[in-house]
């Protein structure tokens, strides 16, 4: 998920790139402004914490893009892409280490299990909205 306030920074289209450079495969993508009823279900395991309730206004405050990314290893590899959670830790070169300066505004949000990642492409997309295409990479790429 790109959160809030990418779309305003201009800075979607480098986010894709380093996912489309890697060799992953954008298998769905929306533009939506999330409810709050559907960020508590996103981030239900977090209530509770001291950020939670800003971190519910900040991500329904504006338009996110949801995606579902595929290919083999495709969670390590884009949490690898995203860099840490606290923006001090993240490394230059990953997305958060290049473009984030608070914790919060990480840019990204990448599900952290073959489990967490059924559950959020079940919030955002239904099976009609996934689609499995070839690009013949399959022999080059992977
Ligand atoms: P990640 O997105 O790297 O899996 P989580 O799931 O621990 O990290 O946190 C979800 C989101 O909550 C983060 N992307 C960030 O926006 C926010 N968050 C996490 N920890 C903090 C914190 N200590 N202070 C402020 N916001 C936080």
């Amino acid at each position: 998920m790109i959160k809030p306030g990418v779309l305003q920074r201009r800075l979607v289209g480098e986010v894709i790139t380093r996912i489309e450079r890697k060799g992953l495969k954008i298998q769905a993508l929306k533009l939506m402004t999330m409810t709050r009823k559907l960020c508590e279900r996103q981030y239900a395991e977090h209530k509770g914490k001291a950020f939670y309730d800003d971190l519910v206004n900040y991500i329904s405050s504006a338009p996110c893009i949801t995606m579902v990314v595929a290919g083999e290893e495709a969670i390590a590899m884009m949490r690898k892409l995203a860099g840490a959670t606290n923006a001090a830790e993240a490394e230059p070169g990953t997305i958060r280490g290049d473009f984030a300066a608070v914790t919060q505004k990480n840019l990204v949000h990448a599900s952290d299990s073959p489990a967490s990642a059924a559950r959020e492409i079940g919030l955002f997309f239904g099976p009609e909205d996934i689609q499995d295409w070839s690009d013949g990479n399959e022999t080059w790429v992977v």
